[in-house]
């Protein structure tokens, strides 16, 4: 039997979309780091599998999205996953390739991870919008020029961001105790022009304030690592950081945005299954990649 998409819906194998639509690909790993475990390229079926069981509550409301379950699944097509040539670089160029392609026909994109360094290819492949502005929820800073020879991994989005012409800002919240950057990455970053807003400054802000700090007129793309959200939400990432703002602060924000400003699409990564407690992160998971669906269809409007 054909493997099912997110919500059991039919895995799409046309090329053509509606323009309409919002694609979702899955991608299990692009640029892993040598002799690193890879925890999260497992996280894809499981995620899958796990949204199957809301097949029978379409006809639920969602408080969240404030539509039907039905509305949001309807407006999605499951592109399924993005297979790997195990060859990183051209892995990477193919994957470009296909994203820029469905870009320029209108469509909103959703990938899904896999580790961080899924994010890279789909910011790379926003040149077609020539301009963007990158909104980062992520516990880390992910300003490393290189860790060893790899320039491409997990811990370098933010600075190849930094490097697209297209990129006009970078917004990056969520930020918290200990990762592996050094102030030189700080620096940089805010040499830059980064609009930095660690997790402590977020106490003091509500979500109308980070959505003001972003452009009005340039779409605004999310970068999405689940460890920016707090792990007593979302405990299955593979490098969980305490603290950091709650599930329902990150819904609100992405609702906000898609009310306000023009969303290009989303990536989000890290999902780990093995660190997942009681299916919390499996849930809260799923909520927020149906809540970026519905807002990145209300934002074709
Ligand atoms: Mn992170």
């Amino acid at each position: 039997m054909a493997e099912k998409g997110f919500f059991n819906l039919d895995i799409c194998v046309s090329e053509i979309v509606q323009k309409d639509k919002v694609v979702l690909l899955s991608v299990p790993t692009i640029t892993p780091y040598k002799g690193r475990d890879d925890n999260c390229s497992s996280g894809i079926k499981v995620l899958r599998d796990a949204s199957k069981k809301f097949e029978t509550k379409k006809n639920s409301w969602d408080f969240d999205t404030n539509s039907s379950l039905e509305q949001t699944i309807s407006s999605m097509v499951d592109l399924g996953n993005f297979s790997l040539k195990q060859n990183p670089q051209k892995d990477r160029a193919k994957l470009i390739e296909k994203l820029k392609f469905h870009i320029s026909n209108g469509n909103k994109i959703i990938i899904l991870g896999g580790d961080d360094s899924v994010s890279i290819p789909p910011i790379l492949a926003l040149e077609p919008l020539k301009q963007v502005h990158i909104l980062q929820i992520d516990a880390h800073l992910d300003w490393k020029d290189h860790v060893g020879e790899e320039k491409f991994g997990r811990s370098n989005v933010m600075k190849r961001a930094s490097e697209c012409e297209w990129v006009e800002g970078i917004t990056q919240i969520g930020l918290r105790g200990l990762g592996t950057s050094s102030e030189n990455e700080l620096w940089e970053a805010k040499k830059w022009g980064v609009n930095i807003i660690t997790s402590l400054e977020l106490l003091d802000l509500k979500v109308e304030e980070i959505v003001e700090i972003t452009p009005k007129e340039i779409p605004v793309y999310i970068s999405l690592d689940l460890d920016g959200v707090n792990p007593s939400a979302l405990p299955s990432v593979d490098s969980p950081v305490p603290g950091g703002p709650s599930l329902s602060y990150i819904i609100a924000l992405i609702k906000k945005l898609s009310d306000k400003r023009i969303l290009a699409g989303a990536n989000f990564v890290e999902f780990s299954p093995t660190n997942d407690i009681n299916d919390l992160g499996k849930n809260a998971t799923i909520r927020l990649l149906t809540v970026l669906c519905n807002s990145l269809t209300s934002s074709y409007r």
